[in-house]
This record gives C-alpha cells, structure tokens and sequence, in this order.
C-alpha cells in the first residue's frame, strides 16, 4: 500500500532495523500504559512517582547505550528512538532517563574508578537508585567555567563547598554527581544524600517540567573520602563530555513532544468542527499541518542522520549543537501552532499540548540554550569563537 500515512509521512519506520522498531515499540507501549494516563495529574500536582524510576530500570532504558554493569548496551541510534518515545510522553519522564542514563550514570562510566562503577552502575540501571548531575550555580549557567563551587583537599579527605541551582531529580536523588573547582581544575564528585552538610532543597513554582522535580544543591563544608572523587576528571572537559550525550538523547526527545502535539492537532481538527465544515479543511489549518509535517519528519530524519554518525564514531560535539538547536526550536514551533489549532481547548491539561509546549520552554534553555549551540554553530561554520 503506498498510500500516505501522515503519522509517518516519509515512511522513517522503512529506515529503522527490525531491532530499532522492537525497542521503540516496547518504548511506546510503555509509555500508553504507565506514563500518558497519569501524566497531565503529576503536571498538576507537580510532582513525579519515585516508583517510576525503578519502572524505567524494568524496562531497561536507564544507561541502556552504556556497556556493561548491568546495562543494555544499545546503540545511540535505539537510545535516541527510546527518548523520542519518553518524551512523547513528557519532556518529564525523558529528563529523568536523561540525567540518571546520559548525565550521572555516564558520568561514573566515562570518568569513575572500577570501584565506583561497581557501587553505583548496577543499582542505577535498575533504577533501585537514582542520580543527579550537578553543574549549573546560581551565578553560573551558559558559563560554567565561571563556577564558585569548591573543593579542597583535607589530608585524604575532600571538603565541598558551595551550590547549584536547577537540579532535575536533585532532591529524589540517592547520589548527586557535584562539578566543583580544585587546584588540580574541575573535578566530579559522587555525593551520596545525607552526607552530613548537604541538603537539596525543591525548587518550587515551575510553569514547565511539572513532572519532574528540580532542586537546589547546597553543599556546607560536605567532607567526602578520596574515593568519592572521579578520578578521571580534570577539567570542564569531564562535565561537557556528559553533556553531549545528553543533548544527544534531547535532539530526539523534542521530536516525541512535537509529534505529540501534531497528532494531537491532527485529530482534533478533523474532528471540530466550525462554520460547517471540519476546521481541518480550511487553507489556513491545512498550512498549519502541512508545516508541522514536514518539521516533525525534518527533524527525525535530522536526529537519525546523527544516530548514525554517533553509531560511526564520527559525531562531534558540534553536530549536536546543530541538532539540539534545531529540533528543540521546531518543537517549540509545532507545539505553539498546534496550541492554536486545539482553541480554547489549547490550554486544557485534558489535552497534551499546553503541558508539552510549556516544557519546551525548559528544553530549549537546559542542556545549553539555543543561544550557545547557535553560537557553537556559528563558531564551527565561520572559525570565531563568539563566546567571550
Ligand atoms: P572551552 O574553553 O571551549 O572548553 C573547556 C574544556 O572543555 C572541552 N570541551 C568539551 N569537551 C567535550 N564536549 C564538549 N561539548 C566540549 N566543549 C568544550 C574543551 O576541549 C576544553 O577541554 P580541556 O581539556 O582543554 O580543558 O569552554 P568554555 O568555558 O568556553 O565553554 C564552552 C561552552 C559555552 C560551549 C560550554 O560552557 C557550554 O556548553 N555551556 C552550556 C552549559 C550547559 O549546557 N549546561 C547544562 C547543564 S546540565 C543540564 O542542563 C541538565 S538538564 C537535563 C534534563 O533534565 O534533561
Ligand atoms: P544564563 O546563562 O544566565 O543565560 C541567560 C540568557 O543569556 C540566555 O538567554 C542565554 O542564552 C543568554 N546568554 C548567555 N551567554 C550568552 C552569550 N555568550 N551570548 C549570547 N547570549 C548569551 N543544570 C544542571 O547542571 N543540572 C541539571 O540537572 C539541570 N536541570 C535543569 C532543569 C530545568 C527544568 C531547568 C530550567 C534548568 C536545568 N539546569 C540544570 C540548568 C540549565 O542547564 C541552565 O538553566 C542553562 O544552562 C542556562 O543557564 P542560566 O539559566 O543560568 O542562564
């Protein structure tokens, strides 16, 4: 049959492996039965069910694209496909898997001793614990160089001292990676919740990312042993590294919530009706759709183009610049257009599309603002660093 179907215009299903489809199938199941018929309560109520973590840990989407300790060891390209179909979800419930998977646990992966990684990795991927990445102050957030947080050495010992601000699964984390300036540069350090001196305050007052807890790290004097420091980390290089792949994971997360918010939009508007005919039939609505189309399938195919190169060894942290700014900037565009087709019924949480609209807002600031990767771009296509 080679008729169209507008839920897959371009037939991107045909470029997948029979691999690829299972796992994003297993993904979208997940998220109809656990996630979607909750979802619009916990954006209410602001809040998200610490159990869902360890259901995530079942499914095996926590660190999945990491080797070993109890990891799946997917490809980027399935990793990327999983987070499309979380985030369709709620830009929520991918933050989650973002940060426990991409930030905490790769952190630990990347840059953490043997003994670390045994301590920590099996329980995360369970979700039995659950991590946060602690690298944006209240002062510092585009420039993290610019961070105060500090840590010095105490005989073996560590003294931290300092805050971060921002913090998605701060105060539910068991563990908070903390980013803090020493005399040997920018070290991480695993702070395990409840260590004397350290609390992770929630962050309250959130219009966007409802369903997700974001929290304030305040660390007093928190004294830490030699081993709680990851050992391979010696510069801004350590956190930027983990960013990258996190912003990864987000060039195909926003495609979940845009293709939310185009089904959505879809629907509705052949089924309402106005001035005697369903609104779907009017140039302008058609437009509309046809425009959310086409950034729906550009960005996809954007998103599997770097799942690719990322599978290749050949992606670099610019190609993820390009692809955060631009799919994050297309949801956003395909998330307020279809608020529009919805009408009243736009600003309803009864609908998804208020609630993803708002959290792009989040998306596009965390992770690096559309400003920085704009200028990572711009940086990487004329040769001038316009930072500073
Ligand atoms: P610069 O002087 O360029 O570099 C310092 C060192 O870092 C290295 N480097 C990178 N390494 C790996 N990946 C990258 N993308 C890297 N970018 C730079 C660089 O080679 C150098 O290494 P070394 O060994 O020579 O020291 O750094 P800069 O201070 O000029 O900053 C560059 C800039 C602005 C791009 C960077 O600071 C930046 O990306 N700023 C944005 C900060 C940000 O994205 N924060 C996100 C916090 S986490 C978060 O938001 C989680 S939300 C998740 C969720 O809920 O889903
Ligand atoms: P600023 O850096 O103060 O930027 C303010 C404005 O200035 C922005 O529009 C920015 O684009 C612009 N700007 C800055 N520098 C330049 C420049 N050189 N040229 C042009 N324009 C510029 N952080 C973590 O470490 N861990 C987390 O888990 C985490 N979770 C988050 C969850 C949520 C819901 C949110 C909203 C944020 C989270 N963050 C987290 C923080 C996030 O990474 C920062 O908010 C982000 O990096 C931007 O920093 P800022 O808010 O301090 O903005």
């Amino acid at each position: 049959d080679s008729a169209i179907r507008p839920y897959d215009y371009l037939d991107i299903d045909h470029a997948l492996s029979d691999e690829e489809r299972a796992i994003r199938d297993t993904v979208r199941a997940f998220v109809r039965d656990k996630v979607l018929p909750y979802v619009g309560d916990w954006f209410e109520e602001a809040r998200i069910p610490r159990e869902l973590a360890r259901e995530l840990g079942k499914l095996g989407v926590l660190g999945m694209h990491l080797e070993g300790y109890g990891c799946a060891g997917t490809s980027a390209t399935a990793y990327g496909l999983a987070c499309l179909e979380l985030e369709a979800g709620d830009s929520g419930v991918r933050s989650l898997v973002s940060v426990q998977g991409s930030l905490a646990m790769y952190a630990i992966h990347r840059w953490g001793s043997e003994e670390q990684k045994q301590e920590w990795l099996p329980r995360m991927a369970a979700g039995e614990a659950i991590g946060c990445f602690g690298l944006t102050e209240p002062d510092a957030g585009s420039d993290p160089g610019s961070m105060r947080t500090y840590a010095k050495r105490d005989g073996s010992d560590w003294i931290l001292r300092g805050a971060k601000m921002w913090i998605t699964n701060g105060s539910i984390a068991d563990i908070a990676v903390v980013w803090a300036r020493t005399d040997e540069g920018v070290r991480g350090f695993i702070v395990p919740a409840g260590t004397p001196g350290f609390t992770a305050p929630e962050i309250k007052k959130k219009l966007s990312l409802r369903a997700s807890v974001t929290s304030e790290l305040l660390l007093d004097d928190v004294r830490l042993p030699e081993s709680a420091m990851l050992p391979g980390a010696t510069s801004l290089r350590g956190p930027l590294s983990c960013l990258n792949e996190a912003r990864y994971g987000i060039v195909w997360g926003a495609i979940g919530a845009a293709r939310a918010c185009f089904e959505a939009a879809l629907d509705y508007s052949r089924e309402r009706v106005a001035f005697g005919k369903p609104i779907a039939g009017f140039q302008i609505q058609q437009q509309k759709l046809a425009m959310m189309a086409l950034e729906v399938n550009r960005a996809t195919l954007l998103a599997l183009h770097l799942g690719r190169m990322k599978d290749e060894g050949r992606i670099r942290p610019e190609h993820v610049s390009m692809g955060k700014l631009g799919n994050v900037n297309a949801a956003l565009e395909v998330a307020r257009t279809a608020r529009q087709i919805l009408g009243a019924n736009g600003i309803s949480l009864e609908y998804p599309v208020i609630r993803h609209m708002n959290n792009l807002e989040s998306v596009v600031t965390y992770e690096g603002t559309a400003d920085v990767h704009a200028l990572v771009v711009g940086g990487a296509v004329t040769g001038i660093q316009a930072f500073r």
